[in-house]
């Protein structure tokens, strides 16, 4: 951004949508209430040393019982859009077969809910929790699971599809594939590049399967997809670190894209890592490239990228991080937006998370009577909105924004020792307090502009 005033205000263009998102396992709790079976989240936070305070989402944020006084909250703050995830192991406890229809209910309510308080639900249709059953069965090693969750989705759409106009389906697939399958930091904690490889497919089937329902089921609505993007930069222009570089930016940022795109899976990685496609059969990439409506776009940090070495990998960050050690860099989501439009030229996009966890959060204030004073993630989201409005002014067809999250809630592996939340929740007393962040979002959604932060260095080289 070169054109940048400080202290202008910056208007978006009128209709772009503003609201928060949720996961289910990271809110709801209930974790067996109607009917609910055990998800391969409920299973891993079992084993002792896979979340770091050994908590898990039994309770959460007790969304599921406090799910109207929330919808409420959200419309005081005068949000616009909801996204949230529906539990698969709530709709069809089994994995497949027989719809549960009391678990469809609090969807269904909840669904209401949000339309009678004014505000457009936004449901996701799997956020990371497989039943536990279908991971006996394989998980999304196996095509099986691809089917089942298209089964899964035709059933939700059934029920709600008269009333929401936006479906997702996956959401951050790459997490999912890789956190779930290669690292093993997420469930169902498999540790194997190969087993990546075949839940990706897996995956990205299973999308073209629901996505042949949805459109069958509501050809109105629109259809999306959520993936996580986190930009990669070389470390330095030697050639080791500029090839493994080229290799993360494919698996990290092209390859679920790619084949929605329509340029199949990136050859080079495919070759380098010595995948042999098998899982992927004749048809495959036609379904996963059918046309979708929106692009969801989940973006926290880039990512500097150099050569493996024998020693610590852990490079000094150039910028500040956010708890999580995540550096905060705005300038690359500017970069990202317009690479995505002019690379994929989806139809719409829209920012489907984009948020922090800050070191201050760990601060309860509330319980002493005052608001969690969270200008750093003020100044984390009002930066990344600045880049988001100048890729808008280039042309790119960015509809709305979702900050996340609505809530502190359980952040999978880190359990409730990182907050995301504009909304601070305390888990002995399941008070929301909304923080300072909150009421300027407000602000920002009432007036449909924030005020420009002002130009953002490029590097520290550069801003000296
Ligand atoms: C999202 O995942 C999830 O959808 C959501 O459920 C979760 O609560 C939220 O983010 C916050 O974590 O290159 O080492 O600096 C985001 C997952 C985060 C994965 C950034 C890649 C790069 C870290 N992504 N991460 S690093």
């Amino acid at each position: 951004r070169t054109d940048s005033t400080p202290g202008a205000e910056l208007t978006f263009p009128a209709g772009f949508t503003w609201g928060s998102a949720t996961s289910s396992f990271q809110i709801e709790g209930a974790h067996d209430a109607d009917g609910k079976s055990e998800s391969i989240w409920d299973r891993f936070c079992s084993v002792p040393g896979n979340i770091v305070d050994g908590s898990d989402g039994t309770v959460a944020c007790d969304h599921y019982d406090r799910f109207r006084d929330d919808v409420a909250l959200m419309a005081r703050m005068g949000l616009q859009a909801y996204r949230f995830s529906i539990a698969w192991t709530r709709v069809i406890p089994d994995g497949t077969g027989q719809v549960n229809e009391a678990g469809l209910d609090f969807y269904d309510r909840l669904v209401d809910e949000l339309l009678a308080a004014g505000i457009t639900p936004m449901p996701t249709l799997y956020h990371w929790d497989l039943p536990q059953v279908l991971e006996d069965r394989g998980g999304w090693l196996s095509r099986d699971t691809a089917s089942a969750f298209a089964d899964y989705a035709g059933a939700v759409v059934r029920r709600l599809g008269d009333r929401v106009t936006t479906w997702t389906t996956l959401n951050e697939p790459f997490v999912s594939a890789n956190h779930g399958y290669v690292t093993g930091e997420h469930a169902p904690g498999h540790t194997s590049v190969r087993d990546g490889f075949a839940a990706s497919h897996h995956l990205l089937l299973g999308h073209g399967l629901a996505a042949q329902q949805i459109r069958s089921l509501a050809p109105d609505a629109d259809l999306a997809i959520v993936l996580n993007f986190t930009p990669t930069e070389p470390a330095s222009d030697d050639p080791a670190d500029l090839a493994e570089c080229a290799i993360r930016e494919e698996v990290e940022n092209r390859w679920y894209a790619d084949p929605i795109g329509g340029y199949g899976y990136p050859v080079h990685t495919t070759e380098a890592l010595g995948w042999d496609q098998s899982e992927v059969l004749d048809g495959d990439l036609e379904l996963i490239s059918q046309p979708i409506d929106l692009l969801g776009i989940n973006y926290y940090t880039r990512q500097v990228v150099a050569a493996p070495t024998d020693g610590d990998d852990d490079r000094p960050k150039e910028f500040a991080t956010t708890a999580m050690g995540w550096e905060i860099h705005p300038p690359s989501l500017g970069r990202l937006l317009r690479w995505l439009d002019s690379r994929y030229s989806f139809p719409k996009m829209m920012i489907t998370e984009n948020g922090c966890a800050m070191p201050d959060d760990a601060r309860i204030d509330s319980a002493h009577g005052s608001q969690v004073d969270d200008l750093d993630r003020l100044d984390y989201v009002q930066r990344h909105l600045a880049q988001v409005h100048s890729a808008i002014d280039d042309g790119v067809p960015m509809v709305g924004y979702l900050v996340w999250s609505l809530f502190d809630n359980f952040e999978w592996a880190w359990g409730y020792t990182s907050r995301f939340g504009i909304v601070e929740v305390d888990f002995e007393t399941q008070r929301r307090t909304p923080k300072r962040s909150a009421d300027w979002f407000s602000g920002v959604v009432a007036s449909n502009s924030i005020i420009d932060p002002g130009p953002e260095p490029e590097s520290r080289a550069a801003q000296t």
